[in-house]
């Protein structure tokens, strides 16, 4: 027969030295299992005289409780321990910097920004946006503009030609947006209301150009569009995008073969510290060229110029947003410096819109 004091001793022993609670549970299945000393033992009483029985039965009834208390009273203890160890290892430091999520710690480049607020200006005016290839035929980028062949007005393109293809054609890296606007009107009939963003590209680099830069071009064609309505929805756009109630504008006449007449427009700032503003002052900043589009260009494009009349312009949207957020130079644009974009760029859920806000 087992002696029930010393068994007792040996389980209270496993069960104080159980250092977790997958051990303790060894523990009791050794103790309290199927086959476990304890249960081995009560099976005994089955086979006791009552007498027997009488004296054994409280002694292992007894110890099988005792042992149950101790596991009950160890595992108690170890959820504890265990508890306060998972706090001590997950404490939360306060005052850790605040890590902001992926979302909202990239930034808008200032080109992508200017172009969603001018996007938003022109299609709260009923204009669409249109976008083209990037590589262009002779005829988009240059004759259907009303450039003659051999005419220099090519040459002040300082164009980049790719290498001619099997048909000896020497396709263009375009020079300007325009080429899309002209697809604009040979794919669809007047009125036309469309604005084109995007890159262009000319052989030139120095600290105000690059090979590689952003025009925005409007365009207007209907049966009685005139320079009047021309005038009125640049200065809505200059008001709008530089985010001022006034602003004085000058039209000087110029030249571009692509339009009839043609003028260069100037916006009123004050210039005080290096600080250029808008809408105040009498200083003059040249933004945008514009005209009415020539007959030939109407003609190129299979619209009758007795019928139908319209105009366009033209900017360099690095260009407005230098002048806008006040960044002194052109280069480190394209340089995709982080510092950099982390200083001039913008925060990704300020989405430019009229009613919110153009930048904020
Ligand atoms: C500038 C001047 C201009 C246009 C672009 C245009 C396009 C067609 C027909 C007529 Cl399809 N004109 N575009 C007109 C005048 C000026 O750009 O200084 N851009 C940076």
């Amino acid at each position: 027969m087992t002696d029930i004091p010393t068994l007792e001793r040996t389980l209270i022993g496993a069960v104080a030295a159980a250092a977790d609670e997958a051990a303790l549970e060894a523990v009791r299945v050794s103790a309290l299992g199927k086959k476990g000393s304890v249960s081995e033992l009560l099976k005994t009483l089955g086979a006791m005289t009552p007498e027997e029985r009488r004296e054994k039965g409280p002694l292992i009834n007894g110890l099988r409780d005792r042992v149950n208390a101790a596991i009950a009273e160890r595992k108690a203890k170890l959820e504890e321990k265990a508890l306060a160890a998972r706090l001590a290892a997950e404490r939360v430091d306060v005052t850790l910097p605040l890590q902001e999520g992926p979302q909202t710690r990239g930034r808008i480049h200032p080109i992508s920004q200017v172009i969603d607020e001018l996007t938003a200006i022109f299609a709260d005016m009923g204009f669409s946006i249109a976008e083209g290839p990037d590589i262009e035929t002779d005829f988009y980028n240059f004759t259907a503009l009303n450039f003659p062949a051999g005419h220099p007005a090519r040459d002040m393109h300082d164009t980049f030609f790719l290498p001619p293809d099997d048909n000896g054609e020497r396709k263009v890296l375009r020079t300007h947006t325009s080429p899309v606007q002209i697809r604009t009107m040979l794919g669809q009939k007047p009125p036309i209301r469309v604005i084109i963003p995007g890159r262009t590209y000319r052989c030139d680099s120095d600290q105000t150009h690059t090979p590689m830069f952003h025009q925005v071009e409007g365009l207007v064609i209907d049966k009685s569009s005139h320079i009047g309505h021309l005038k009125w929805i640049l200065e809505e756009f200059c008001k709008a995008f530089f985010e001022v109630d006034q602003v004085k504008m000058r039209f000087r006449p110029s030249f571009f073969p692509f339009t009839e007449p043609s003028a260069e427009v100037d916006i009123q700032c004050s210039r005080k510290g290096g600080e250029i503003r808008f809408g105040e002052g009498d200083d003059w900043l040249e933004i945008l060229g514009c005209g009415m589009v020539h007959p030939n260009v109407l003609r190129n494009c299979g619209l009758d110029p007795d019928e139908y009349q319209g105009f366009a312009w033209g900017m360099g949207i690095d260009r407005i947003a230098m002048l806008k957020y006040g960044m002194p130079d052109l280069r480190p644009f394209f340089e995709a410096d982080v510092r950099w974009l982390s200083h001039y760029g913008f925060r990704p859920l300020d989405l430019p819109t009229l009613a919110g806000g153009l930048s904020s």
